[in-house]
């Protein structure tokens, strides 16, 4: 029988292209030497810089899967890979790339003009400028169906007015990608610049997740955007939903490298200390729960790889994207606890990094679409009965 692989016990390694792994050594040397050194102070004293979304540009981290405007083209596995290796760090870094990739480049190569794709795409591709995406309201988070952000036409184009909420990268955004409701009620996509008069972006304070990367607001009183800076390729709610297809399979890939963390630092910590006259890492207990964070990392990237074959193929669903986000977050979730038990009280200090996973996984389990509204993606899906509202 062949040698057993603890860290990669299905050798999923093996299944990668050789592209795909220069992508995903790429990313890991460039998580090891840039991110991991700055995540403690950062983390700690709420600071990060927007320099670092060009320093990820250097090395071909964003808009990975676009081909053109000067992005590298390469596979969704690629990109699940980039997710993973950054998310391994902190979970802020692989929210800073995936709203950029898939929240702000992807609408504007999808529904965008010629004109937007070259005016936009290659500054965000170098890390230049720097995108969010504006879905969220104060009163309207699972059901952005609910907005009030409105667009009214006029002449030469249309005035926005309302409020988004708890917006990724605001605060540093140079290109706004906002979802607003026309004159039609139909939902439609525009681009702010920063700089349009009566757009502001204040930063919301008091993160307890996700604290090495910026949060914030964006408020529009009468923001005129010009014609040329509606999306025209897309209407309704599927506009912003076909991006969070892509930016939520990202996101069950990350969640596995902050767990991969979370479960090595454990068995690192239980085989170094010992209690009653032993390592920890040799008692019953301990080993269950390290047997239990292996199956279930183990499990989640298999469905992650696959997914990420089917999505290269245009064959995953996004129902099946909500079944791995919601099963690997929450997995990721349970394990990022465990792992800051098993250290006992050092656990909740952030030198060794768990209880900071902890609360980061927190706020992934909820964005992009909260655990239960998965729950009920996939509820209405096999039953046909909507239980939303
Ligand atoms: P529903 O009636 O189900 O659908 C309305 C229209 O949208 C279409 N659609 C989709 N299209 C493509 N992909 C999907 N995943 C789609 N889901 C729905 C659907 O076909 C329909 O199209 P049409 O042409 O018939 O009009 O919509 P609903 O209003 O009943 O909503 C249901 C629900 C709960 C599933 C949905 O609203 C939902 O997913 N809520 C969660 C909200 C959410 O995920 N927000 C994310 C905000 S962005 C964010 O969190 C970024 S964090 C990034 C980071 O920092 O990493
Ligand atoms: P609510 O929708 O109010 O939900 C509260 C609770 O009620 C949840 O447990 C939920 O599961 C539950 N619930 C809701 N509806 C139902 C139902 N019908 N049945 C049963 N239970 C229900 N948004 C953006 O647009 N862009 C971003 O860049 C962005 N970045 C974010 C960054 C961070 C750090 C955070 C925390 C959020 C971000 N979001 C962003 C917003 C995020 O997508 C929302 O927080 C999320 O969709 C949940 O919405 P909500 O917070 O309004 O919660």
């Amino acid at each position: 029988w062949p040698s057993f692989s603890p860290d990669d016990p299905l050798l999923l390694d093996e299944l990668l292209t050789d592209v795909e792994r220069l992508v995903r050594d790429t990313a890991r040397a460039f998580a090891d030497e840039h991110l991991a050194p700055i995540v403690l102070e950062s983390n700690r004293h709420e600071t990060c810089q927007r320099e670092l979304m060009q320093a990820f540009g250097s090395v071909g981290l964003l808009g990975p899967t676009i081909n053109g405007y000067g992005c590298p083209g390469v596979s969704y596995v690629a990109y699940g890979l980039i997710a993973r290796e950054t998310e391994r760090v902190d979970s802020s870094y692989r929210s800073a790339l995936s709203v950029q990739s898939s929240l702000a480049m992807y609408p504007i190569y999808a529904y965008g003009t010629e004109a937007q794709r070259e005016r936009y795409l290659p500054k965000m591709a170098t890390g230049e400028w720097i995108g969010c995406f504006g879905l969220t309201e104060p009163d309207a988070g699972s059901d952005p169906g609910g907005m009030k952000t409105r667009a009214r036409k006029v002449a030469d184009g249309y005035v926005l007015n309302g409020a988004k909420m708890w917006i990724t990268s605001s605060p540093f955004a140079d290109v706004l990608v906002v979802w607003a409701k026309c004159d039609d009620d139909k939902i439609r996509g525009f681009i702010l610049e920063r700089g349009d008069a009566g757009l502001s972006t204040p930063k919301i304070e008091g993160k307890f997740s996700l604290r090495a990367w910026v949060t914030g607001e964006i408020v529009m009183n009468d923001v005129h955007v010009p014609e040329d800076r509606l999306l025209p390729g897309v209407e309704g709610l599927k506009g912003p939903f076909g991006c969070l297809n892509n930016a939520r399979y990202g996101i069950a890939w990350g969640a596995m490298g902050a767990a991969e963390f979370c479960w090595h630092a454990a068995r690192r910590y239980g085989i170094d200390r010992k209690q009653f006259g032993r390592p920890l890492a040799q008692t019953q207990l301990f080993q269950k729960k390290l047997a239990d964070m292996q199956t279930e990392i183990t499990l989640g990237l298999s469905a992650c790889l696959h997914a990420g074959r089917l999505m290269d193929d245009h064959r995953l669903a996004p129902e099946a994207i909500s079944l791995i986000k919601r099963n690997n977050c929450g997995k990721a979730l349970d394990i990022a606890r465990m792992a800051r038990d098993m250290h006992g009280g050092n656990g909740i200090s952030d030198e060794f990094g768990v209880i900071r996973h902890v609360m980061n996984l927190e706020a992934v389990n909820t964005y992009e679409g909260t655990h239960d509204v998965h729950a009920l993606i996939l509820g209405r899906a096999q039953t046909g009965l909507q239980a939303f509202s």
